[in-house]
């Protein structure tokens, strides 16, 4: 078995097992606190499925590299496998109960996307891709969508916790694509809405200021579903997630236009 297959199968086992503690803990007294702003909300469970997947790979994958969203790991720069972890993506709509979160675990060769592995707890749908061998649902292949008008798209996007503040806001996108898109929806996990846009259930998804974690996994997902992904101007994907376009490839540059409008 090839060590990405080996790592897609320990990648599948910890999601599934901080996905347990997600739905036992769903909807129960939870600690919650605040990070960077008073909406940028962390809680136990956050923590508690970080230290279970950190701990695991420290005992099993001692010498890979773990950049995790709560700060657990290390990262020495000499490793050939780094582990991206957002242990609950979606941290805002678990604290209030908001049936919309997941497990998010990319994992990169040197730097390129090689596995990635997304878990939805509540509804028991797990995504994954390995580089070059397509990505499923549940063991199923999925594929991007096959629309090719914005008018007819259905789309995501989100919104940084520092929108309070922020000049650059993506208020101004949102309002342009409420008005030329068939719908828009913000539905709080850039995880889910990747795979969303993998699995033709949205067409495109595009959002600013995101963390490596929030895209890690599902960058590779929707590649390997047949889809695109870039930064604002078309260009490659930055893995720091700060500019992040997702589309079926077919309404992409039409999105990119539509994005790249001022007023
Ligand atoms: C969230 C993202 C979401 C974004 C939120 C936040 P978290 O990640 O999944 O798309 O709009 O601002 O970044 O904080 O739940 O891991």
């Amino acid at each position: 078995m090839s060590e990405a297959r080996e790592i897609l199968r320990l990648a599948v086992r910890l999601a599934r097992a901080a996905g347990r503690i997600q739905r036992e803990r769903y909807e129960t007294a939870i600690q919650i606190g605040t990070k960077t702003a008073p909406i940028d909300l962390v809680t136990e469970v956050d923590h508690a499925c970080e230290q279970l997947i950190v701990d695991t790979l420290a005992r099993e994958r001692p010498g890979d590299a773990v950049l995790a969203e709560e700060g657990r790991g290390g990262d020495s720069g000499r490793a050939t496998w780094r582990w991206v972890i957002d242990p609950l993506d979606g941290t805002v709509n678990y604290a209030h109960g908001y049936p919309r979160f997941c497990v998010s675990i990319g994992v990169e060769q040197r730097d390129e996307r090689a596995v990635g592995v997304v878990y939805d707890p509540l509804l028991d749908e797990l995504y994954s891709a390995v580089r070059g061998a397509g990505a499923t649902r549940n063991g199923r292949r999925i594929r991007v969508s096959d629309e090719t008008e914005i008018g007819r798209s259905l789309l995501a996007t989100g919104f940084s916790y520092d929108v309070r503040g922020s000049a650059q806001d993506n208020l101004d996108h949102f309002a342009r694509m409420v008005k030329s898109a068939r719908a828009v929806r913000r539905d709080g996990s850039a995880a889910l809405d990747l795979c969303y846009v993998a699995s033709g259930r949205l067409d495109g998804y595009w959002e600013l200021k995101l963390h490596p974690w929030d895209v890690a996994a599902g960058f590779l997902i929707v590649e390997e579903a047949g889809g695109r992904v870039s930064d604002l101007r078309g260009g490659p994907p930055q893995r720091s997630g700060r500019e992040t376009v997702a589309t079926n490839g077919r309404i992409h540059d039409a999105l990119l236009s539509r994005l790249s409008k001022s007023g």
